[in-house]
């Protein structure tokens, strides 16, 4: 049984450790209550305006579920981002088809893929989890679901995506290549990626998890990533903690990415050697592709610990508690 005091114990000597060596990523703030919690942690830079949402409900008592919903929608409106919902990037065909799912404390999970024409696949991922017996649904399956659940139908492609994917039609190779960090890259500088996948625990201590995406620029019609498969792309277990994925899906799912770093926490790993451990099964299975691509992940586990482990160096995350609004970190990385 985990009881307050040895809580109280376990977190203190996390807050020591922080103070002897800064540049450890696996922390717990204390907040008021001496939990690590509420807390939500986010993919990519965009993941602080995504936590700034979810935070408006995670702050005042509201349910995880409904923090991370509320914040994944804010990269899926964002025009500006051509890789999650609306104005993501489309496939070869130009057709831009979303990937989301969604995971709550209870293990109810809901998921699109390849869904076209509807510009909040998490919102549409949360109805499938709480309106049918299914988990997952595809193409027009899904939008005609989403349409019938009273989404619009819309263009999604906009003209600069457009622009860019005709830029690309000039030579259209196919080898489709998710943007890798430079080595030189800090959380902070401006890159045109990735998927976010959004963890959080409320006040009552219950977790939930989000992801969504417009999935590999340019990518074969039909191809689906990590990204909407529960295990791959996203996984919670209210009794250990969450964990989500970015970077080139396929690999996350030949080693259930999430899944796999949830049940390490469950081992006893921290959330960083969780995460290190899960790239380094992808490293050791195909060291030749890994040295080409980026796969990270971001964990968090029931104390609020977070923690990140990528292949390539500029995989930023956002942290949003009751002390830090718009926190951004430097992920771990193996090169
Ligand atoms: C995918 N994992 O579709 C997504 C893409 C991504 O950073 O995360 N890019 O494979």
């Amino acid at each position: 049984m985990y009881n307050r005091r040895k809580f109280l114990k376990t977190t203190s000597t996390v807050a020591g450790l922080v103070a002897i060596a800064p540049r450890t990523f696996s922390k717990s703030f204390l907040n008021k209550n001496n939990t690590g919690f509420p807390i939500v942690i986010s993919t990519w830079d965009f993941g602080v305006a995504a936590n700034k949402e979810a935070w408006k409900i995670l702050g005042t008592g509201g349910r995880a579920l409904d923090a991370v919903e509320a914040g994944a929608r804010i990269p899926e409106a964002d025009l500006n981002n051509h890789s999650v919902g609306k104005a993501g990037y489309p496939d070869r065909d130009g057709h831009v088809t979303l990937d989301a799912c969604i995971m709550d404390e209870f293990g109810n999970c809901g998921g699109v893929a390849g869904m076209e024409y509807i510009a909040h696949p998490i919102s549409v991922a949360r109805l499938v989890m709480e309106k049918t017996p299914h988990v997952l649904l595809v193409g027009e399956g899904a939008t005609q679901f989403a349409v019938e659940q009273g989404f619009k139908k819309e263009t999604l492609l906009t003209d600069e995506s457009k622009k860019a994917w005709e830029k690309w039609l000039v030579t259209a190779k196919y080898s489709p290549v998710i943007n890798f960090e430079n080595k030189q890259s800090k959380p902070g500088d401006k890159y045109n990626h990735d998927t976010i996948g959004m963890l959080a625990i409320d006040a009552k201590g219950n977790i939930s998890g989000a992801c969504t995406t417009s999935g590999m620029a340019f990518k074969l019609h039909g191809r689906v990533g990590d990204s909407p498969i529960i295990g791959a792309g996203l996984y919670v277990d209210n009794e250990v903690g969450g964990a989500t994925s970015t970077g080139v899906g396929e690999e996350v799912i030949r080693n259930v990415g999430s899944f796999l770093v949830v049940e390490l926490m469950r081992q006893g790993y921290s959330p960083d050697a969780a995460c290190k451990e899960a790239v380094n099964r992808i490293i050791k299975k195909k060291p030749e592709t890994a040295k080409q691509i980026q796969v990270g992940f971001l964990a968090i586990n029931k104390k609020g610990e977070y923690g990140s482990y990528a292949i390539q160096p500029g995989f930023s995350f956002a942290v949003c508690n009751q002390e830090k609004q718009d926190l951004l970190v430097s992920g771990k990385s193996y090169y």
